[in-house]
């Protein structure tokens, strides 16, 4: 983004009349940047599981939480930057004004209690929330506390994971069944040249429905690539990815990796992973400040805060990378997925650099600080002219060239 490249340079590009040289509609001020999507985040979990101790952890937030099952209906809503070691370094290179890190949202619900789906605890925009949602934050407990009953009497995190998978799964049943009635209608109208695409949609449909009535959430179903395309538009809550968290006692610290192990050996998927941690704790540290709670980390043999790590986590999981651009002395990290073309990366940024895209100018992360500048890059051949096909890798710092 940032049009280091000098002016002989991007005029090389550009050297036909009737093309406006962006650098000079930047330095005009006629640019702006359209805030990508932000990727959000639903904490689910039985009552008194501890998502909202979570949420505060996660969002530095100070959202009330309860030693009694809440009934409140509106969620907590926050936004957190998403850590990215690799800016600090990026921060020494270019000396930035500001620099811009990526947002995630997390939302918490409190509805997600017993017999949600079925609209006994939840109403409608619970729903929304959850469908909207990239990926699923599963908080199960393990912490024991006689002040906090569990809702259903005992300590079990795979009882309950499976207690909140049969109200996703009960959730995706009553759409399914929703869309198969309408679809039984819009067959006995179609035209010919409709029936095709309609009759595949609900073989699909059946296929799908018949797995989920045996508890196979949509993401244990082995479906094809093709299969889970066809189905993006429905956002099935059982085809999301699912972190799940274990939130463990104080004193059940020295535990936490063996919880950890067990879930992940008895669930595992790509789509699926698992973190133990202890929320109360988490949400202490989270209130502190940096310094302050990288010392109790040490002192109580902690790893890397919980946010670091559910981020990192999530990026896996939904297999997000990251990349950086330097414009108008604004160092930014931006997400895209996996396989993303340098055309789609530059329509993250501005659908007109995606419209008017000529070029790319990408340096590796890894060789841009080997080399401590883009001078000594560019010196050394690790600045590369990339066309729209070049698929971005995770860590790249990109310039765009185009015209508009
Ligand atoms: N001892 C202990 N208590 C916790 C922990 N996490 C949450 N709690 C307590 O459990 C109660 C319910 O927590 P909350 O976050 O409100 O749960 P939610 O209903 O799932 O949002 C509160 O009294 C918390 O202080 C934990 O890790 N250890
Ligand atoms: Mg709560």
């Amino acid at each position: 983004m940032r049009f280091f490249a000098s002016l002989k340079i991007t005029a090389g590009f550009l050297n036909n009349s009737n093309v406006a040289i962006p650098c000079i509609l930047i330095a005009s001020g006629l640019y702006f940047f359209r805030q990508g999507d932000i990727l959000e985040i639903c904490i689910i979990g039985l009552p008194k599981s501890g998502k909202t101790t979570i949420f505060n952890a996660l969002t530095r937030g100070k959202a009330e939480t309860k030693a009694f099952a809440s009934t409140a209906l509106t969620p907590n809503v926050g936004v957190s930057k998403v850590p990215e070691p690799r800016l600090q370094t990026l921060d020494k290179i270019f000396q930035p004004k500001k620099i811009t890190p990526v947002e995630v949202k997390y939302v918490d619900i409190a509805g997600t209690a017993k017999g949600f789906s079925k609209g006994e605890g939840i109403s409608g925009q619970f729903l929304n929330y959850l469908s909207n949602a990239d990926a699923l934050l599963h908080v199960v407990r393990t912490f024991e506390d006689e002040n906090v009953s569990h809702v259903d009497g005992s300590i079990n995190p795979k009882r309950d994971i499976a207690t909140m998978n049969l109200e996703l799964i009960f959730s995706d049943l009553t759409i399914i069944e929703r869309r198969l009635k309408r679809l039984e209608d819009s067959l006995k109208g179609a035209k010919p040249s409709e029936r095709d695409l309609l009759l595949k949609e609900q073989t699909l449909l059946q296929k799908i429905k018949s797995e989920l009535e045996k508890d196979v959430s949509i993401w244990q179903q082995g479906l094809t690539a093709d299969e889970i395309r066809g189905l993006v538009n429905y956002q099935f809550l059982t085809a999301k990815p699912m972190l799940v968290i274990i939130n463990v006692g104080e004193n059940q610290l020295a535990q936490a990796s063996s919880f950890e192990a067990e879930l992940r050996s008895a669930y595992s998927h790509p789509q699926f992973e698992v973190v133990a941690l202890c929320g109360k704790l988490e949400m202490e540290l989270a209130q502190l400040s940096d310094d302050e709670a990288a010392e109790f980390r040490n002192a109580l043999g902690l790893s890397e805060p919980a946010l670091e790590r559910i981020i990192r986590l999530s990026y896996h999981l939904l297999g997000l990378i990251s990349f950086f651009t330097t414009v108008s002395a604004e160092l930014r990290a931006w997400t895209i997925p996996k396989g993303t073309t340098a055309l789609k990366a530059a329509g993250k940024i501005h659908s007109d650099i995606e419209k008017g895209f000529i070029r790319a100018e990408v340096v590796s992360f890894h060789d841009l600080d080997s080399c401590g500048s883009l001078a000594e890059a560019r010196k050394h051949g690790l600045l590369k002219l990339e066309g729209k096909n070049y698929i971005v890798q995770d860590g790249d710092i990109i310039t765009f060239l185009f015209n508009i």
